[in-house]
């Protein structure tokens, strides 16, 4: 109705002057003042033509405006977002919402070479074990490192739901440099989560297990199953988790949900949430309630409070356990030594996200119309004067929920997650209303002349919001501006691609106050279901635009001794046996051209690219034999297999490089050795 309104209305005189108006305002907004647009009456008359034959109203031109990104000019924000069930990440820039980059993770992407002969050693550290390869993920929750409590644009980490591994990406490079796999459980879900300073990265689990993978019968689940939540410690210079010094905290069998750290007044504490504290495991199948009714019978679960600085010290004192390698705190070390709390929490929440300034721990209820806030000022003050209500099944101390409670709001249906602007507002996604509700904060996060605690307005959102991210939205000082909504169904946003549909992110201006919040532009993303994201200003990210030397092996993060320079390029039998290709790369030839082995040989390439021209990236694969790397301007390569088939391979470069890319090619050659004819 209102967009037929204002259809009509671009084309009337009224229009004419609202539109002129429009333009300019917003032309103005984006650019510097100096930069003022005039149109002339010609122009003003082409505009209205555009927007007549393509259906645009006034708000359409206005959106256009502040998200179009001319040739050349760059975005401000760089958003990171889980690629869901690719195993991947999506670099996507805002407020432009051009899809940059895929940063292939946990599962191989032949354009970026990764697992097709380079990068294997990467997904292979990942595997379950040597007979069980992994080679996708559920990736749901990115995170940025952080230096006291903001995004420092030098790491990335990422959670594999589906096997419990979690990645580091080297955001130098934007490549994965470490896949682990947690040795304890088989599914993880609040990961990765940053302690303020990137001391350790949080992986909390999700359903329970026998610990360190073992099997136990499911009629035993309360006794032999149990939850966690993993401390990976980081090695900031080696830009490596450093596995023998991190370590597990042992759980009740709940589901452990989504965790986040604390930071400013709660630092050192870490929040994560639970359902199924009634410890169900369903079985249908005996006529029993199915698990989602049995896991939510009690109208609360538990909240977790975890100090991690105590657990690190127990672990220090040599007060864990070791479980299939690992070290984990027992909980009845944790209840001794009193690391681990719970507080009541409405039942089946979702979300937990920590206030920019520490003061407080909003938990969205999922099943329950408000957001439940704690302030956690009163939490460290009920651990401290012992306001403990009960104690679980497990003998886990449960405060006093009325003592740790701040407030709660009615934000709408189905909330799940919240994020924070530089405007004292938060912001909850709303999955069942289709809604993301604006409310205000309170304490000192308040602004002058807002209500606390009071909701604003809602944006609707197209359709089921799961995730949202704002600017720095989770940091110690976010940014407001932008806010995507992250958007489970599409429905009848875009072309209709069969019955699977893609996501659809849509774009929110939130840089103006009180329930005002356009959306200005919808995403489809069509390669897996997204969960986080976290968006940095795209200044703070220091990418390297060619590797710093020739030979640079991204693996190691220096230059590789086994990197061929001008001059070494050979092919050689070793003292190992294996046949050592040595071959450099430029435009518009490899040198060898022709390699010739025997049926047989086990090769290894070790290849350069001597270039250093920015954005000259070349491609190497090799016809049958399943090779396909990428080597970037300076990058070094190495990949080895055994030549089992006899016959002429081409190979060539994979990227059109130069206007001779397609002579950049040669032959390997695989001569059948007696006997054995080339089949
Ligand atoms: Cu809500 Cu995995 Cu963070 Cu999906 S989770 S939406
Ligand atoms: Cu190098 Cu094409």
């Amino acid at each position: 109705m209102r967009w037929n309104l204002l259809s009509t209305c671009v084309r009337s005189s009224f229009g004419k002057l609202a539109l002129a108006a429009a333009v300019s305002a917003t032309l103005v907004s984006v650019a510097p003042a100096q930069n003022k647009v005039e149109l002339s009456s010609g122009q003003l008359s082409e505009l209205q033509k555009v927007a007549a034959t393509r259906g645009l109203n006034v708000d359409d031109l206005i959106a256009a405006a502040k998200t179009y990104t001319p040739s050349g000019k760059i975005d401000e924000y760089i958003t990171f977002a889980s690629g869901g069930h690719s195993g991947q990440i999506f670099v996507i820039g805002v407020p432009s919402m051009r899809q940059l980059r895929t940063i292939a993770v946990f599962t191989p992407e032949p354009w970026q070479g990764f697992g097709y002969g380079s990068g294997e050693d990467v997904l292979k550290e990942g595997d379950l074990d040597e007979n069980h390869k992994i080679r996708w993920g559920d990736t749901h929750h990115p995170a940025l490192s952080e230096t006291d409590g903001s995004y420092d644009g030098q790491f990335l980490f990422i959670g594999d739901k589906a096997n419990a591994r979690i990645a580091v990406i080297d955001l130098r490079d934007f490549e994965t440099k470490q896949i682990l796999k947690n040795p304890i459980t088989m599914s993880d879900h609040g990961c990765g989560f940053v302690t303020p300073n990137s001391e350790y990265v949080i992986e909390g689990g999700q359903y329970a297990n026998p610990l360190g993978n073992t099997y136990a019968p499911i009629e035993e689940y309360k006794k032999a199953y149990r939850g966690m939540c993993t401390l990976w410690k980081f090695d900031r210079a080696k830009g490596r988790i450093d596995k023998s010094k991190s370590f597990a905290i042992e759980l009740p069998p709940y589901h452990q949900d989504l965790f986040d750290a604390g930071k400013l007044a709660s630092d050192g504490l870490i929040f994560g949430n639970s359902f199924n504290s009634e410890a169900a495991y369903g079985a249908i199948e005996r006529g029993m309630p199915p698990l989602e009714a049995a896991a939510s019978q009690k109208d609360m679960d538990y909240l977790h409070v975890i100090d991690w600085k105590k657990a690190e010290k127990l672990v220090e004192a040599g007060k864990a356990e070791t479980i299939n390698g690992f070290k984990v705190l027992k909980i009845d070390t944790l209840i001794k030594e009193g690391v681990l709390y719970f507080i009541p929490e409405p039942k089946s929440p979702h979300g937990v996200d920590v206030t920019p300034d520490g003061e407080y721990v909003v938990v969205s209820g999922k099943l329950d119309p408000h957001v439940t806030i704690y302030s956690t000022a009163k939490i460290r003050d009920a651990i401290a004067t012992g306001k403990i209500k009960s104690h679980d099944e497990y003998g886990i101390p449960v405060l006093d929920f009325d003592a740790c409670k701040e407030v709660q709001v009615e934000v709408g249906l189905g909330p799940l997650h919240t994020q924070f602007d530089d405007k004292g507002y938060a912001y909850t996604s709303l999955f069942l209303d289709s809604a993301i509700c604006r409310w205000t904060l309170g304490g000192k996060l308040a602004k002058h002349g807002q209500k606390p605690w009071t909701v604003m307005g809602k944006a609707p959102m197209q359709y089921n919001v799961g995730h949202l991210v704002t600017a720095e939205g989770d940091t110690a000082s976010p940014d407001g501006k932008y806010m995507i909504g992250m958007n489970k169904w599409s429905v009848d946003r875009f072309f209709q691609t069969g019955p699977l549909l893609p996501q659809n992110f849509q774009l929110v201006d939130i840089s103006e106050g009180g329930d005002k919040m356009p959306v200005l532009y919808d995403l489809p993303i069509g390669n897996g279901e997204p969960h986080y994201a976290q968006m940095i200003k795209a200044d703070k990210l220091k990418p390297w635009d060619i590797y710093p030397e020739i030979g640079f092996n991204p693996h190691t993060m220096a230059v590789d001794p086994k990197a061929p320079m001008p001059g070494d390029e050979k092919v050689v039998r070793e003292a190992d046996g294996k046949v050592h290709v040595y071959m450099t790369i430029v435009r518009s030839h490899f040198t060898p051209e022709n390699i010739e082995v025997n049926e047989g040989d086990t090769v290894v390439f070790h290849l350069t690219s001597m270039e250093q021209a920015v954005d000259a990236t070349h491609g190497f694969c090799i016809a049958g034999y399943n090779i396909n790397l990428s080597l970037e301007p300076g990058e070094y390569a190495v990949t080895e297999f055994k030549a089992t088939k006899a016959g002429t391979f081409p190979f060539y470069c994979t990227e059109f490089c130069s206007a001779l890319h397609l002579e950049m090619m040669g032959y390997f050659q695989v001569k059948p050795t007696q006997g054995a004819a080339a089949k």
